[in-house]
């Protein structure tokens, strides 16, 4: 099967429902027969970035990684999903220069959800360590979350279910001529 890679690059608040979303269209693509692969918190800030915290400077650097780790994905004709939070719209627009530079195929999604509903889902517990203190610069209680201002895909996880949020992605994919 001839396939072109590229990156989807989802962005959002914690509790966003960004891995949720890159596992089920995960699961699409592996069912038709599409090679994809996930880069999140799990395999990369515990491995390649675990020298790295949560300061403006460190998830700079943590971006600047991915983006260069999903670009070779991509480059290997994979389906590179990403599921990080990259609150900076400078470090996102960098990766997407970065694939651009190399002819490779980059697509925002923003995975949009009101911070009081990430808030009360927090299924962590961090959300309240956060207003506790006792967590510093957490995206959206004390640290900055710049939203795409335009991304190719817009999701909105408190009216759209996961299954929704991965087939619109698909579907995206499909009309692209990407898969
Ligand atoms: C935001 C934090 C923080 C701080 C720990 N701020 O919901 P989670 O737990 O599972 O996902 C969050 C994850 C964010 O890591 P990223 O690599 O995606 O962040 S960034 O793109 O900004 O570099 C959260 C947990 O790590 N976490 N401390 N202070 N999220």
């Amino acid at each position: 099967r001839k396939q072109s890679g590229a990156t989807i690059w989802l962005t959002g608040l914690s509790a966003s429902g960004k891995s949720t979303i890159a596992c089920a269209l995960e699961q699409l693509l592996l069912k038709v027969g599409v090679a994809a692969y996930r880069l999140d918190g799990d395999n990369i800030r515990f491995g390649l970035n675990k020298d790295l915290g949560f300061s403006e400077k460190d998830r700079n650097e943590n971006i600047r990684r991915i983006s260069e780790v999903s670009k070779l994905f991509a480059d290997s004709c994979t389906i590179s999903i990403t599921s990080f939070i990259s609150p900076y719209r400078v470090d996102r627009d960098n990766a997407r220069a970065l694939h651009r530079d190399g002819h490779l195929k980059f697509i925002e999604v923003f995975v949009d959800v009101p911070l009081d509903v990430a808030e009360q889902r927090d299924p962590k517990g961090l959300y309240k360590k956060a207003r506790e203190g006792v967590i510093k610069e957490f995206t959206g209680i004390s640290a900055p979350y710049e939203a795409p201002e335009s991304p190719e895909i817009h999701l909105n996880t408190d009216k759209q279910s996961v299954e929704e949020c991965a087939q619109q992605i698909f579907i995206y994919l499909k009309k692209a001529s990407i898969i």
